[in-house]
């Protein structure tokens, strides 16, 4: 459609975002409450992040049985995971699916960025306008952007010159890349670096991986699944999702009940090598329960890692380099590998260190630190996201009095529950800054979130409402309360995307709420339970 459209169309919702978020809330918002929705994205698919993280050796670092949708009984048992940790196909066609089976699309408008949202004060509706000049009018404005999604490409100087090919994680090709025979250059490792690593090292006639800051990796010793297996999940999955929802994380794991210091030494060991040996994130929410409140126990569990990384990497001098000590053991998310630490022992993978010594430049021929070019043919960029709030400060939306969410996040994001925003009425953000979101198992908190926003509409349906909107005093104090949760943790030791550090010039503020979903969903029920508390809520 073109800018020359006379009046924009009526909805009730537009979701932003077509990915677990968005899918369920359209879901929610449709099915339940019989809502006109309209779902929005720039991909030409369905999926959010999985549909564009499809670099090599993606997979999903959480385990399939609980890292799906959890609303549909139906949908539980006729869907087939084939592996512990799927890979991205894998669950892109499980999102797929989500949206033929539950008839979906029909609501999804794809290839569409969304430019601009602007709240009409007299109407109380959002005024929505697409890249190509489309516009919309709905009541409510509902974001599912996703957390990591703002891909962040630093801006080396000289990379419109680079003569190979170059690319993204986060914005992958979906034509195979071929690393044959090829020299391929490295650049990050988070998460997705060291998934990356061994698959393109299979492959590529040598990789050359640059470090900035080492991490602690994990095994997640994956393995396809049996029919054995598959039905015992099958069987006990209400008692899984319960598990999951009464879990601090959204992990079916709970920690031991008491301090890694009121064990043995022996005992700390013990426990760290079974964690060790089962792979995955367990180590995270199922070990130690002080392990992000004490330094002393964090050492223990870091000194593990320490020593795993020795005893895995041939090399003593690049074991060295790969050996985190800046930070506590999960204060920046924890990657989960397979064969990570390993492909350090293979002759044609080569680590460089630019702890000290950043890329200068990209040249023709490939990047240059210091004095010293190194030559590429294919170059990944493996540098993440603008997380958490990326993706959000790249649309225009303006609440009231024309504020910009942009200016009013100047000095960092501010959020009542996450979930609103004062001065942005009936906008809700699915797993925003201020909620829970990356430090749980995102589709338990999407869920929880979108549950929430579907039964606050309903409220305000019934009771004639047509505008809710976070308080100031309200969202002060969330903000605070949100900050005070973090102090209370090791996790602002760490210079991790968790506080911004990545981006240079973001503020630094501690964005996801640490204190856990069991406490988030007490809070979020009560405010409800106590008619919206800290919303001022208005009728027609
Ligand atoms: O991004 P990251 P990611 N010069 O920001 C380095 C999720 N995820 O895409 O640590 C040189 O973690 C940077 O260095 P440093 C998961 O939540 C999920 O890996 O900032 N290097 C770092 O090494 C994860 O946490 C899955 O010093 C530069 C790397 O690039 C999140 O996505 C799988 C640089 C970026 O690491 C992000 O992970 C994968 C520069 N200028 C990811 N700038 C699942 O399985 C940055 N770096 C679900």
């Amino acid at each position: 459609m073109s800018s020359q459209q006379a009046d924009p169309r009526e909805l009730d919702a537009v979701i932003i975002g077509a990915g677990f978020s968005g899918l369920y809330a359209l879901y929610k918002l449709r099915q339940e409450l019989g809502m006109a929705v309209r779902v929005f994205d720039s991909a030409d698919g369905v999926g959010g992040t999985w549909y564009w993280n499809r670099y090599p050796g993606a997979r999903c670092d959480s385990e399939s049985y609980y890292y799906s949708y959890s609303f549909s009984e139906d949908l539980e048992q006729e869907w087939e995971w084939t592996s512990k940790y799927p890979e991205q196909p894998e669950i892109l066609l499980y999102l797929n699916h989500v949206a033929d089976r539950f008839d979906l699309r029909r609501d999804i408008q794809l290839s569409t960025r969304i430019k601009e949202a602007i709240f009409d004060e007299t109407s109380n509706r959002w005024q929505v306008q697409t890249d190509d000049g489309e516009r919309f009018s709905a009541q409510f404005l509902i974001t599912g952007v996703g957390c990591l999604s703002a891909t962040n490409l630093p801006p080396f100087q000289g990379l419109d010159q680079f003569e190979g090919e170059w690319y993204h994680t986060g914005q992958w090709p979906h034509e195979p890349v071929d690393f044959k025979g090829k020299r391929v250059g490295l650049v990050g490792t988070g998460s997705t670096g060291i998934q990356a690593t061994p698959v393109i090292a299979e492959d590529a006639d040598h990789l050359t991986v640059f470090q900035r800051t080492p991490n602690y990796s994990l095994p997640a010793r994956n393995a396809l699944l049996t029919a054995e297996g598959q039905a015992e999940v099958k069987a006990n999955y209400r008692e899984i999702r319960r598990r999951t929802r009464e879990s601090r994380a959204g992990f079916p794991y709970a920690p031991t009940e008491k301090s890694a210091m009121e064990y043995s030494a022996e005992e700390q060991q013990a426990l760290c090598e079974s964690l060790w040996q089962e792979g995955g994130f367990k180590f995270l929410w199922g070990s130690f329960e002080d392990l992000l409140t004490s330094e002393e126990t964090n050492n223990i569990v870091a000194e593990f890692f320490r020593r795993k990384i020795r005893e895995v990497v041939d090399d003593p001098a690049t074991a060295k380099l790969l050996t985190p000590t800046d930070h506590p053991y999960g204060t920046k998310r924890p990657p989960i590998d397979t064969g990570y630490y390993e492909a350090y022992n293979r002759d044609n993978v080569s680590l460089v260190d630019i702890s000290n010594s950043p890329i200068d430049a990209i040249t023709p021929k490939g990047l240059r630190i210091g004095d010293t070019e190194y030559e590429f043919d294919i170059i990944v960029f493996a540098t993440g996201f603008d997380a958490m709030t990326g993706a959000l400060l790249k649309i225009d939306i303006r609440g009231t009095e024309g504020q910009t969410l942009a200016d009013k996040w100047e000095g960092g994001p501010l959020a009542y529950l996450g979930l609103q925003v004062a001065g942005f009425p009936n906008m809700f953000t699915i797993t925003g800054p201020g909620s829970p979101s990356v430090l749980t198992n995102m589709p338990v908190a999407i869920e929880q979130h979108v549950d929430w926003i579907t039964a606050c509409i309903q409220h305000m349906r019934t009771n004639d409402l047509i505008r809710i909107e976070a308080k100031l005093d309200a969202e002060d104090a969330w903000v605070d309360h949100v900050n005070e949760a973090a102090e209370f943790t090791l996790f602002p030791k760490a210079n991790s995307w968790y506080v911004g550090a990545n981006i240079p010039g973001k503020k630094r503020v501690f964005m996801p709420y640490v204190a856990g979903m069991i406490e988030y969903k007490t809070r979020c029920n009560e405010v409800a339970t106590k008619g919206y508390d800290g919303f001022e809520l208005r009728s027609a």
